[in-house]
């Protein structure tokens, strides 16, 4: 019988790679998208007509409850977030109903109308925030340090609440950062890209960023979603720290994305205190271990093969229309 799945936040980057994934599966994929007054799905417009696409919203348990009746899915991938860490200083409310209650309703979604259906929620290295240690395993303590990563700390326990108490088979991925061309333009390594291809186009001649210091574990997001799936084929249910296990600091990100395209980035680069944070996450680094022995996950692509990927996907869509915004408009 042909496998069903439900992805809520399949509009977003992780959604757009997982629906390609599963359908190359042979799923039936069903993806939650939110009512909004122009519809534009930029990300997933190639695969549209392949999609069952469905009205719901993580702040609305009955949309959530009437999707799980009318699937009945076998797995469901919860990657549907407000994601952008800056945002939840300005709308921390609003990220703790999305981000944290919202897996609470659709884990109760699956509890009340099919419990058999296995669940995964996207967990975030932001949920070790002030580092306990280095590098950071499934064991390590969390310490938040926005409310982003409060929110992702309570839907990470609320997860494995809802599997001690009920015996859903549900999975927490702590996916460590994971990029691509299809990143929304505010997070950094794309807004990095998409600016060094309008500077090596002429289109602008500046790049203004935040912390150069902070140090990320930066993954491709086309290689993290399998491991999302192959959590979900085990025999048991359990949690997994999804990352390369390299770090590389911001000024390290723009070094390799300026020397793509032969140029010096500090000829272009000028820090500006809009982009620092109240509260900073300076480290991270994942131990991948787990992942591997238990799943065969490993990760494929470089972060320098990464970098590459996305300046040079950006330099052919500005070649394309120079007035190309990316996924969002918010830069
Ligand atoms: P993204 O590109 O920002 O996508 C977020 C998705 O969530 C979008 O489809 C968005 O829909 C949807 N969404 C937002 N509010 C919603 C609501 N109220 N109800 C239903 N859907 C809603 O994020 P991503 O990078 O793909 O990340 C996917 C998930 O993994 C997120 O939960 C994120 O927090 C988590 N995560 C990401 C990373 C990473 O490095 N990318 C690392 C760890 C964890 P619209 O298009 O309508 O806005
Ligand atoms: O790209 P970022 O905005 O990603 P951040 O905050 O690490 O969050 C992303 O990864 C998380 C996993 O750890 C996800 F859970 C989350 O949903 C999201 O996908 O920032 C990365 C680093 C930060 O330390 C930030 O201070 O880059 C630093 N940075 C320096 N200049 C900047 C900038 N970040 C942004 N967004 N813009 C800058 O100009």
């Amino acid at each position: 019988m042909t496998k069903k799945a439900l992805i809520t936040g399949i509009t977003g980057q992780d959604g757009s790679y997982l629906a390609e994934f599963l359908l190359e599966k042979g799923y039936d994929v069903y993806g939650m998208v939110r009512r909004t007054s122009t519809v534009y799905y930029e990300r997933i417009q190639h695969i549209q007509d392949d999609l069952n696409l469905i009205q719901g919203d993580l702040s609305d348990q009955t949309s959530l409850n009437s999707a799980i009746r009318a699937i009945q899915p076998d797995e469901v991938y919860n990657l549907g977030a407000q994601s952008f860490v800056p945002t939840s200083w300005n709308q921390p409310v609003f990220t703790g109903e999305i981000t944290a209650l919202g897996v609470t309703r659709i884990l109760d979604a699956i509890h009340t109308v099919k419990p058999d259906t296995r669940f995964y929620q996207a967990s975030s290295s932001e949920m070790f925030g002030k580092v306990r240690e280095v590098p950071q395993s499934e064991e390590t303590p969390f310490y938040p340090r926005s409310p982003y990563g409060v929110a992702k700390v309570y839907g990470h326990w609320i997860t494995v609440n809802y599997r001690e108490s009920y015996d859903l088979f549900a999975c927490s991925g702590i996916l460590f950062n994971h990029e691509s061309p299809r990143r929304g333009l505010e997070f950094v390594t794309r807004k990095v890209s998409f600016n060094v291809a309008k500077i090596k186009l002429g289109l602008s001649n500046e790049l203004r960023v935040g912390n150069l210091d902070a140090q990320r574990d930066w993954g491709f997001a086309g290689d993290y979603v399998q491991a999302m799936w192959m959590m979900l084929q085990q025999d048991e249910p359990d949690d997994y720290v999804v990352a390369t296990g390299k770090t590389h600091s911001v000024q390290r990100l723009l070094e390799v994305a300026f020397s793509t395209v032969d140029l010096d980035w500090q000829d272009y680069t000028v820090q500006d205190e809009r982009f620092m944070r109240p509260a900073e996450v300076d480290l991270l680094v994942g131990d991948p271990a787990k992942a591997y022995t238990k799943l065969g996950w490993e990760p494929e692509v470089s972060f320098e093969a990464l970098i590459q990927m996305m300046v040079e996907a950006d330099i052919a869509r500005l070649q394309k229309d120079p007035q190309h915004r990316g996924f969002t408009v918010k830069a």
